[in-house]
């Protein structure tokens, strides 16, 4: 990638989704400058769908006209404009990618599901509908209520396994230092230490709860608050990066210059359009013009997104 002025991150999420505890960590981690976007949780996301052209996950980084949906396309972005203190430290990074993705859609779905449906009866009913419509029916909380003791059991379950991974003594998952996995685990179970304490889901995880400790001390740095009109702003003055991308491959067919759409193929499968700029076994880039912002490059990972031409 060719080398633009220097932007700060531009974090746009809100304070209690886990994804973005899991990307402010790795800011604060890294040690970087960042400035923070308060978006709402809930459809509508007027200022955040012109950058994304329509994604509407949490969170979404931006580095001036450059857009980075989903939080393993925001780690690998960190990692390769801040390298030092690193994510994945070298020789590990597949295997930490493996681990991470488990975090990401196994252990995340079912905390959902424990932290929701404990919680069914109270949740305000914007939020329900909204979480039933952007998931195709996935995220039901009447559902997660009535499944109840099969989704405990399987949060235990995987809990044994961190409290396990922790029995010879090292302070984070992968030994002396946090590596990418940390991240990943910490974040869901952040969201249930918070959200379900009610059930002392890790009274008996002593080596877990210290990890955690230990994960939280990382902090977030020192985040400055950005209006969203500010970033939108941001994103026009600023000009896309030309990407270039080691190993471009298409499997499926795919080219650069071709217009396509980008769709995550788990849940809020919300289409972005755009025209193809570059893309390798890790990542897409699309470029897409939108009235409020102008040309933006919009940054997918590969692993969980389906392209289609238009
Ligand atoms: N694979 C995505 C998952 C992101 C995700 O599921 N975020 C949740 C919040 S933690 C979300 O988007 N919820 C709906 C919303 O915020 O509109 C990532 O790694 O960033």
């Amino acid at each position: 990638m060719s080398e633009a002025p220097v932007f700060e991150p531009i974090l746009h999420h809100y304070p209690n989704s886990p994804f973005a505890e899991k990307v402010r960590l790795m800011l604060g981690f890294k040690g970087v400058a960042w400035q923070s976007v308060t978006i709402p949780r809930v459809m509508p996301k007027p200022d955040l769908i012109p950058l994304t052209g329509g994604y509407r996950k949490t969170p979404v980084m931006q580095i001036g006209a450059d857009i980075f949906c989903d939080s393993a396309c925001i780690a690998r972005e960190l990692e390769r404009r801040f390298p030092d203190t690193a994510l994945f430290p070298g020789g590990h990074g597949g295997r930490l990618a493996v681990m991470g993705a488990w975090a990401d859609s196994r252990l995340f779905l079912e905390i959902v599901g424990v932290v929701f449906g404990t919680a069914a009866d109270s949740v305000p009913a914007d939020l329900k509908e909204d979480r039933y419509r952007f998931s195709d029916g996935m995220i039901d909380l009447d559902r997660f209520k009535a499944d109840q003791p099969y989704l405990r059991s399987q949060v235990r379950s995987h809990l044994f396994w961190i409290e396990h991974a922790l029995d010879d003594g090292r302070p984070f998952l992968d030994g002396a230092v946090p590596t990418y996995v940390d991240f990943c685990f910490y974040a869901p179970l952040w969201m249930l230490r918070n959200r379900a304490a009610d059930l002392r889901p890790l009274d008996d995880m002593p080596q877990v709860v210290a990890w955690m400790d230990r994960m939280a001390a990382v902090g977030h740095g020192t985040p400055k608050d950005l209006d969203p009109k500010a970033a939108l702003a941001i994103a026009k003055e600023a000009a896309p990066a030309d990407v270039t991308l080691a190993h471009p491959e298409s499997p499926d067919g795919f080219a650069p210059g071709v217009a396509v759409t980008v769709t995550a193929d788990d849940y809020g499968k919300d289409a972005v359009a755009g025209r193809l700029v570059a893309m390798s076994a890790q990542r897409i880039v699309i470029r897409r013009t939108d009235p409020v912002v102008g040309e933006v490059n919009v940054h997918f990972p590969r692993s969980g997104f389906r392209l289609a031409h238009v």
